[in-house]
């Protein structure tokens, strides 16, 4: 019998992110054994009882509910972690808190920054513990980069540039909406890569860097028209399928932002590079146990891009795992976001990010998109961000 407290845990959503999530509850424990809490994978909650039933069965749930209703108004759930399509997160946040559970969402935390408004709202009413799952954050390598950006070793920042990629979308005959195409449907999304991708780029970026104060904004949908896979009609794609916009960051830096699912060749190529006065870093998801580090106060003859593999001990997260030199992959940033959670629970402190960090985020997609249908600058609003 252990003697941790549980935290009992109801999932609503059994798509890539509901595993994700999942993968998260079940490792966190023999990795981070000195947590006072530990998940317990007491519900999962879809719509399909037959494949709900298959989730709980493969990833140890003890019980299964076809309507979050009724997950939520359990006495045996604690915590009700939201992984289903966007057009369901604020309903079901809202109806958690004021049920006083904990929740954890699924980015972006809402369609539009009115929807995130209240959720924050709801949630900071209950009191209730929260968080929102934007990874990226927590890979070694991400959280070395803020520790040095933190460590005052770039100077002053000038430069902040992110992209992420992808190529999925590009054939014309790829329908919207519905089971595994809701990112394409507006209605259900509430924005594409925005929202979708750029949202991440966004969340680690203010992280680092700090608030983005305003954005200049172009965005583009390539393919016009796609059958609706719900309705069944071909209809008009109201999703932003590439989008750049440059910005001004509140400590003075540039941004630079590209998202899009039509660059060829690229799966899911998220990088980020920092250019400071004395020093630069570079990211890539696609090496993602690497930082790359540029130091000007090198020795001229050694001086040079650095490529730091970010697997010792004494990194981010890396004394939880095998042995220096040894990588993690994509999975453990979320297995990182259930501990940090964990831990949260013990300190009493929010784990960031919080639902009001993620709507500051929230704001700059909407300003970017605001930005990009008035063509012209848009004011986000955001001038501070937590870290
Ligand atoms: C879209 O393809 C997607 O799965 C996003 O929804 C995730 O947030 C991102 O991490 C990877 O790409």
């Amino acid at each position: 019998m252990s003697s941790k407290k549980p935290l009992r845990v109801g999932l609503v959503g059994t798509g890539f992110m509901g595993r994700t999530h999942s993968n998260g509850y079940s490792q966190v424990s023999h990795f981070f054994p000195e947590l006072a809490y530990t998940p317990v994978m007491q519900a999962v909650c879809s719509r399909n009882a037959e494949k709900v039933q298959a989730f709980a069965d493969q990833w140890g749930y003890k019980s299964i509910e076809t309507d979050w209703r009724a997950l939520i108004a359990r006495d045996d759930i604690d915590a009700v972690d939201i992984c289903t399509p966007n057009d369901a997160h604020a309903e079901i946040a809202i109806a958690a808190a004021e049920a006083g559970k904990m929740v954890l969402c699924e980015k972006p935390l809402a369609r539009t920054v009115a929807e995130a408004q209240k959720m924050v709202d709801a949630i900071e009413k209950a009191g209730v513990a929260n968080t929102v799952w934007y990874n990226y954050r927590r890979l070694p390598a991400v959280s070395l980069a803020k520790q040095i950006v933190d460590s005052g070793k770039l100077g002053r920042i000038f430069h902040y540039r992110a992209n992420f990629l992808q190529d999925w979308t590009i054939s014309a005959d790829l329908p919207q909406g519905g089971a595994g195409l809701w990112r394409m449907d507006a209605e259900a999304a509430g924005s594409g890569v925005t929202g979708d991708l750029l949202a991440h780029c966004i969340d680690t970026a203010m992280w680092i860097n700090g608030a983005i104060s305003d954005v200049s904004a172009v965005t583009e949908t390539f393919v016009k028209e796609r059958l609706h896979q719900v309705t069944g009609k071909v209809q008009p794609v109201g999703i932003d399928d590439a989008c750049i916009f440059h910005c001004h960051f509140a400590n003075g830096s540039l941004g630079l932002f590209e998202s899009t699912r039509y660059a060829r060749g690229h799966k899911a190529l998220y990088t980020f590079e920092i250019n400071g006065a004395n020093a630069s870093i570079r990211w890539d998801l696609h090496d993602l146990n690497r930082l790359e580090y540029f130091d000007h106060s090198d020795e001229g003859i050694v001086r040079g891009w650095r490529s730091i593999h970010v697997t010792d001990g004494d990194q981010p997260y890396m004394n939880k795992w095998w042995v220096p030199g040894l990588g993690i992959g994509y999975e453990h940033s979320f297995i990182h976001q259930v501990a940090d959670f964990l831990q949260s629970l013990e300190t009493g402190g929010p784990c960031h990010p919080t639902f009001r960090d993620a709507l500051e985020t929230q704001k700059v997609c909407e300003a970017v998109l605001d930005s990009a249908s008035s063509r012209s600058w848009k004011d986000t609003g955001v001038t501070s961000f937590a870290v």
